[in-house]
């Protein structure tokens, strides 16, 4: 009895041991299992030595030397000076090298030389995303010897901006409470805090908006301001930028101003004076974030005036300061004969030109709403004399939220790497947002954060990925999504070679996956109202047309989708030549993107040989089986993954199955009402009613 007592009590310190709550992210520095791949290791990693006593090169140390002590098993020592000692690492700010003189600012290098490894970089940030850099090398199981590395960021601002309010909630937030806890700061500084800013630098992050872009007044009281200062401070060393979502209507609100009318003068002295006293508790403020006259947000239009009239205010009062703007595009009106798909473009074009250049115009990396899969916004390579920034969301509010795998490294460079054709063949997306096309001074690459107060950060183990991909991919938007999965498994799950592999095709499949059984074809926008979660096609009533379903799919007895070739639309007029060519022709449509522009009859051939009933319903019901793949897949992944990490994605993928279904019934079922034709022989009809379908909604309304 007592021996099996005290094997238990083994097994449990053990299994403690090894337990993996996810809190540490990718940057676990557990140590490397292979000896004789530590001993290579240790060769390289004896000292670290810096002259500076710089905080952030302290932080880049420090850094290093847990990092490597956690791999290696060995300490490893810190010292001023290196002397004649080899076998260490150099971290140096300078201008002098051979390799750091074609460095851009924050860019770095990493190279051997006389027996040492030396970081060096013109910026002391740069130093510290080397350093990250060199212990992603050691973390996925790369040779340290003749390293010789290279980088420079691609986009100036790598910006998170959380949607996070006062109160602790997050909009659109799966993954628990804000990670900030307003009621402790100034005072208690949450060790959170300093664990988010190493993930942030580990991959070029070096902006964050602390607040939803519906934002709260509040954020601009001298209570507020002080809390926020308290933030600012943790995040300086690691090269972080803190800005602030800002209400249009604050001077209304916290002074008492008779109007928020950008051009009142007491409206612009009010700013000027509020952007002189936030530089008072942080002197490298990064600037405003600002969502404006949009889903009810006040802004310069409710005065008769112009996104660029608001936005230039912010922009003066911002002048003797190195902050920016950023006002957001993304604004739509409740026009029922509209198209929403071309309301930013039309609202922003006749301002290309009359924009501050200290604004950034914040684009949504599609025209519509973060969907699954949109084409890019028209916008991107149609303003010339304005800087347009890029918004992503990792945050997957329309992408299964916290229980469906889905990696979205592929969604973002699907659209980065399209081509807009503006100034001929070449011109991607990501060239306008880098500022190459039009030889912008600024850059901008925001992500909508997805991060909360649960234990691991982010609720699924593999939404983590989606942070990391956004940051590597804003950094570097050329790296491939299957390098970056790579990194991340790596560092984040296991090293095996086979496993990795595994793995990575996994996170390959699930978007395909995901859109499979949502929104085949170019369907979008038929979430469930209001919490966006599950099909609710047949939606077609709402607050506004627009948040309807119907007024996007477009489903009637001769077809499904949404004419905005000219009939209804003439939204894809918005893009080049070429895309109008290609996209234009529903013969020679990318077929991801058919519905997005075409009402396609239900029985029209598609080039898959298919006509547009049969193949919808062979997309939904692949869709599902792909799910049992993934299943299938990441259960013989068991020995190599830790078994809460495990646990944790195999039950979610369970709902993913259930909800895949649920997805496919429903919209199969429904849109068989306007096709009228059968599901496939092949294919097995779902066994319940599309009434019963729709109960389930209301169940999840109810929650
Ligand atoms: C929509 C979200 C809403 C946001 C809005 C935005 O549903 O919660 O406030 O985007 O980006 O997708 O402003």
């Amino acid at each position: 009895m007592q021996k099996k007592l005290i094997i238990l009590f083994f097994s449990f310190i053990s299994l403690a041991a090894f337990a993996d709550d996810g809190s540490r992210l990718w940057l676990k520095y557990d140590l490397i299992k292979d000896v004789k791949q530590r001993e290579n290791y240790a060769k390289f990693t004896k000292f670290i030595t810096t002259s500076s006593t710089n905080a952030t090169i302290l932080k880049a140390s420090e850094e290093l030397k847990n990092g490597f002590e956690g791999l290696m098993g060995k300490k490893v020592s810190t010292i001023k000076k290196a002397d004649s000692q080899v076998g260490g690492i150099i971290l140096e700010v300078s201008e002098k090298q051979i390799f750091t003189k074609n460095l851009a600012n924050d860019g770095f290098a990493i190279f051997s030389n006389k027996g040492n490894i030396i970081i060096s970089s013109k910026t002391e940030v740069g130093v510290l995303y080397g350093a990250f850099e060199l212990l992603r090398k050691v973390q996925t199981g790369q040779s340290l010897s003749n390293i010789s590395v290279i980088s420079n960021p691609k986009i100036k601002i790598r910006m998170l901006n959380h949607w996070d309010n006062a109160n602790g909630t997050v909009e659109r937030g799966y993954a628990g409470s804000s990670m900030w806890k307003w009621n402790e700061l100034p005072f208690r500084i949450d060790p959170r805090y300093i664990a988010y800013a190493r993930a942030n630098a580990s991959i070029g992050i070096n902006a964050t908006s602390i607040n939803n872009v519906n934002a709260s007044s509040r954020f601009l009281t001298a209570e507020y301001l002080e809390k926020i200062k308290a933030v600012a401070d943790v995040l300086r060393p690691y090269g972080i930028k803190v800005f602030i979502s800002v209400n249009f209507r604050s001077p209304r609100t916290l002074s008492g101003l008779k109007t928020s009318d950008p051009l009142d003068p007491e409206v612009r002295q009010w700013w000027n004076e509020k952007t002189k006293e936030i530089h008072q508790y942080i002197p490298d403020f990064g600037g405003y974030l600002v969502k404006a006259n949009s889903e009810g947000e006040p802004g310069p239009q409710d005065y008769g005036r112009t996104h660029a009239d608001g936005a230039n205010m912010l922009a003066e009062a911002m002048k003797p300061f190195a902050g920016i703007v950023i006002w957001r595009a993304f604004v739509y009106n409740a026009d029922p004969n509209g198209d929403r798909f071309k309301e930013g473009y039309e609202q922003f074009k006749p301002l290309d030109g009359k924009f501050d250049s200290k604004v950034i115009v914040q684009v949504k990396n599609g025209p519509i709403d973060f969907m699954p899969r949109e084409p890019f916004h028209p916008m991107f390579g149609a303003f010339s004399k304005t800087t347009l920034g890029m918004e992503f969301q990792i945050t997957q509010e329309y992408l299964g939220q916290s229980t469906h795998l889905t990696y979205l490294a592929p969604m973002f460079k699907e659209c980065l790497d399209t081509d807009t054709y503006v100034k001929g063949k070449g011109s991607e997306v990501a060239k306008v947002i880098d500022g190459s096309i039009y030889n912008n001074q600024n850059s901008l690459m925001a992500g909508v954060a997805n991060t909360g107060s649960d234990v691991n950060w982010c609720g699924h183990p593999f939404n983590q990925s989606n942070w990391y991909a956004f940051g590597r991919l804003a950094w570097d938007y050329s790296l491939s999504s299957e390098q970056i999965a790579n990194e991340w498994i790596g560092m984040t799950l296991t090293n095996d070679v086979v496993a990795k592999k595994q793995i990575n095709s996994i996170m390959q499949k699930s978007l395909p996956t995901y859109i499979s059984y949502t929104y085949p074809l170019g369907l979008h926008h038929m979430m469930g109202e209001g919490h966006h979660y599950g099909p609710e096609p047949w939606l077609s009533k709402s607050g506004r047309l627009d948040w309807t379903s119907i007024y996007y799919h477009r489903a009637d007895s001769i077809g499904l989708g949404f004419d905005r070739t000219g009939k209804l639309s003439n939204a894809l007029k918005l893009y080049s030549n070429e895309l109008i060519e290609s996209w234009g022709n529903p013969e020679k449509c990318n077929l991801n993107y058919l519905l997005w522009f075409h009402h396609i009859a239900w029985s029209k051939k598609l080039s898959t040989g298919n006509n547009l009933w049969d193949e919808l319903c062979f997309r939904y019901y692949d869709g599902v089986k792909q799910v049992k793949v993934l299943q299938d897949e990441w259960e013989t992944l068991k020995a190599h993954i830790d078994f809460e990490t495990f646990q944790s994605v195999q039950g979610r993928l369970k709902i993913q199955e259930k909800e895949a279904i649920w997805w496919r019934d429903a919209c199969v079922l429904y849109f068989q009402e306007y096709s009228k034709m059968p599901i496939p022989k092949n294919l097995t009809p779902p066994n319940r009613s599309l009434e019963e379908v729709k109960k389930l909604v209301e169940i999840y309304h109810l929650r």
